[in-house]
């Protein structure tokens, strides 16, 4: 492995060979310590997976609030890319708005950028509170908006003023980061400061608790929140995915922050820690392992035997379910490799679910996570601030005298640490194998050079890099939108996870990848001199 980075690097030029040689590693146990660098610019004409604040903002953070119209302030193709493609979810339950299938936009034109778009802004304001009555607006800004300056701020204060309800405003210029992790934390930022604790909540039952980073692709959330109401938890609110608004002014108020994707939520997880006093845990519900250790923990962080209790009759039951289809899809994938790379928390994920039916990741790679993601909480002093870091401005909080309410004891704590990733998370390169690569921010190029070394039976994609993948006669899974399927996550999903790997992988269209006619001519002729 070390022979085939050397080889994809060798077509670099100088300067670009250095750079992207830093992004890349061999995982090797033996070294005392082993880095990688990432969060950093792509270079300029390489094509990149990765997406834009706007995208991250918008997009993945925002998005999935079912009772917020989300106003995109910029050209309508921004508002277009954010359209339904992420596959978040999102079900109104008794009297709950859901605006999620719409695509709300200023259609900004010519006319505007050269005079302002702040009116065409305002008029959008009042249409969509005139028409849809919705709790909130938020307004997401695209590049142009910071290019010609339209004060987004302003024309949301204005607005909530005259219309009495939250509007929040998220500078979120596409080109305000390297990535869309940008976008995350500008979002993170401004409902940490506007919206999380707004509102007062009378607990409704024991166990309450937020679900961090969990956006219902392809309907995950909704089977995460299956189990969790089985075993009888009172789920405060869920940031974002078929979450609402409504729900999220009242967070302060769980006992407990679950953080499935460490990348997108970390922020509001310990500033609600910091402010609250709400301790956070690292969970995992993809994959079965994963997901009964996630349960497990969540009950000895609440110390209840009856909640213990509760807890192993679900796993029981639900292992019961499905555990000879799953024995049936291992048998029909074991031995087989993959490569995988996601955004910022599932090329992590996914290689335990993948290991479940017998698929070793051999190469993984996110497009945008930090260097904590791959190498554990425990670098964050080490990372430096670049300039294109301090374009997000910081947001500190401090703790909230009336509110702050300590769950643990500094004690019990520290000792659940030994047990648990409480306040933690390790990364992906602690769990991969010696001689296993990792790869940050992967490009087209790479792709083509890793594929045809290691042909593995399964490439785990997004939508930009998918077809590369396929028209090698490589059978390749968007991690992203799951291709119209799913649930993936907690029990029933990884079943159907192990029921389209399977048939990916097995399928005999592989075999007729070459046209049967290059293999045997069905006629001959000859053209120019050739046959
Ligand atoms: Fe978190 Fe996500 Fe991901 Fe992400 Fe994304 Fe996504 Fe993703 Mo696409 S929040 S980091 S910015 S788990 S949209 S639901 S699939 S890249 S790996
Ligand atoms: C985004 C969203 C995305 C894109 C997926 C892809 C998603 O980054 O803007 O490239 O296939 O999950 O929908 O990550």
């Amino acid at each position: 492995n070390k022979k085939l980075l050397d080889n994809l690097l060798s077509a670099y030029p100088g300067k670009s060979m250095k750079n992207r040689k830093e992004h890349m590693m061999v995982k090797d146990s033996n070294k005392n310590e082993q880095h990688i660098m990432a969060n950093t610019r792509t270079i300029p004409g390489i094509m990149t997976n990765r997406g834009c604040a706007y995208a991250g903002c918008k997009g993945v953070v925002l998005g999935p609030l079912k009772d917020v119209v989300h106003i995109t302030h910029g050209p309508i193709g921004c508002s277009y890319y954010t359209w339904g493609t992420r596959r978040h979810k999102g079900r109104a339950k008794d009297g709950e708005k859901n605006f999620i299938s719409y695509a709300f936009s200023t259609d900004m034109q010519d006319p505007d950028i050269v005079f302002g778009g702040e009116k065409k802004l305002k008029q959008a304001i009042k249409e969509a509170v005139e028409i849809f009555e919705p709790e909130a607006i938020s307004i997401s800004a695209t590049c142009p908006v910071g290019l010609i300056g339209d004060d987004i701020n302003a024309v949301a204060k204005e607005a909530q003023e005259k219309y009495g309800i939250p509007v929040l405003a998220f500078s979120c210029e596409g080109y305000k980061g390297v990535s869309q992790s940008a976008g995350h934390h500008i979002a993170n930022n401004n409902l940490m400061e506007h919206v999380i604790g707004t509102k007062e909540r009378e607990p409704k039952k024991k166990y309450p608790i937020n679900l961090l980073g969990e956006y219902n692709i392809g309907g995950d959330g909704f089977e995460i929140s299956r189990i969790l109401d089985k075993i009888g938890y009172d789920i405060v609110s869920i940031m974002t995915g078929d979450g609402t608004l409504e729900e999220i002014k009242t967070a302060h108020t769980a006992d407990l922050n679950l953080v499935q994707c460490h990348r997108s939520i970390n922020y509001i997880a310990e500033m609600l820690e910091e402010k609250f006093g709400i301790p956070w845990l690292k969970v995992n519900f993809i994959g079965v392992q994963g997901t009964i250790e996630t349960l497990r923990n969540m009950a000895k962080y609440f110390d209840d035997e009856a909640l213990i209790q509760r807890t192993e009759e679900v796993i029981e039951e639900e292992l019961g379910e499905i555990k000879d289809l799953l024995a049936k899809y291992k048998e029909m994938c074991d031995g087989n490799t993959a490569c995988l790379f996601v955004g910022g928390s599932r090329a992590h994920h996914y290689q335990n679910l993948f290991k479940e039916i017998g698929i070793e990741t051999v190469v993984a790679g996110y497009e945008f996570g930090h260097r904590d993601d791959y190498e554990g909480r425990g670098i964050i002093p080490d990372i430096e601030m670049t300039a294109d870091d301090r374009n997000i401005p910081e947001l500190t909080v401090t703790k909230d005298e009336k509110r702050y309410k300590l769950r643990l004891s500094k004690e019990r704590y520290k000792k659940l640490q030994e047990e648990m990733p409480l306040g933690d998370y390790k990364g992906m390169i602690s769990e991969m194998k010696d001689g296993q690569v990792i790869i940050d921010d992967l490009n087209h190029y790479e792709t083509e050079i890793i594929l045809n070394a290691l042909k593995p039976a399964v490439f785990g994609s997004g939508i930009k890099d998918k077809y590369v993948a396929q028209k090698m006669g490589i059978f390749s899974k968007q991690l992203h939108s799951y291709d119209y399927s799913g649930p993936y996550a907690g029990f029933k999903g990884a079943v159907n996870f192990a029921r389209d790997i399977s048939a990916g992988i097995n399928t005999p269209t592989w075999n007729y990848i070459t046209a049967p006619w290059k293999n045997d001519p069905q006629i001959e002729a000859e053209l120019g001199g050739a046959s």
